[in-house]
């Protein structure tokens, strides 16, 4: 595997682990919160970032990388309400989305059409997982700073993200 491709898949494992650990702190912060239904959103979008983590160590070893498990920066733990919850969420979809088109333009620059090939299920995965951030997001301006509204919100979100 050529190592500038080596670089930028372990790059990308450290940030799918990254959004799952923020997730994870997400959750348990809607947890306390008393936002069950938003608590249950984000502990199972921490458990679908482990997921695209862990396909691309077992990726990477297949093809005779060399994987290394990164160390990770504490999660942002707290959030002034919903709306800043969801910006942070968008904002990470993003920020990961701009880093698989970084991957795919380097596989293309190198030719690795076997990682360029791997990694659209990545683009497809984020465009969904954007999409979804952006819908959430939108509903939450609507609803502004009413308490009667995160409630309904809290309470539909998974129908919301299943119907998506
Ligand atoms: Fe949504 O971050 Fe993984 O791909």
């Amino acid at each position: 595997m050529n190592s500038t491709i080596e670089t930028l898949l372990n790059s990308q494992i450290k940030y799918e682990a990254q959004a799952s650990m923020q997730y994870l702190a997400m959750a348990s912060w809607a947890d306390a919160t008393g936002y069950n239904g938003v608590a249950d959103f984000f502990y199972s979008q921490s458990e679908e970032e482990r997921v695209h983590m862990t396909k691309l160590v077992k990726f990477v070893n297949e093809r005779g990388g060399n994987v290394s498990i990164p160390k990770l920066d504490q999660p942002k733990p707290s959030y002034q309400g919903l709306n800043e919850l969801f910006e942070k969420f968008l904002e990470s979809e993003m920020f990961v989305t701009e880093q698989i088109n970084h991957v795919i333009y380097e596989c293309l620059q190198h030719k690795d059409y076997n990682v360029h090939n791997f990694m659209q299920w990545y683009v497809t995965e984020q465009l969904e997982e954007e999409a979804m951030a952006r819908t959430l997001l939108d509903k939450l301006n609507i609803i502004g700073n009413d308490k009667s509204g995160h409630y309904l919100f809290d309470r539909d979100i998974n129908t919301i993200a299943a119907n998506q």
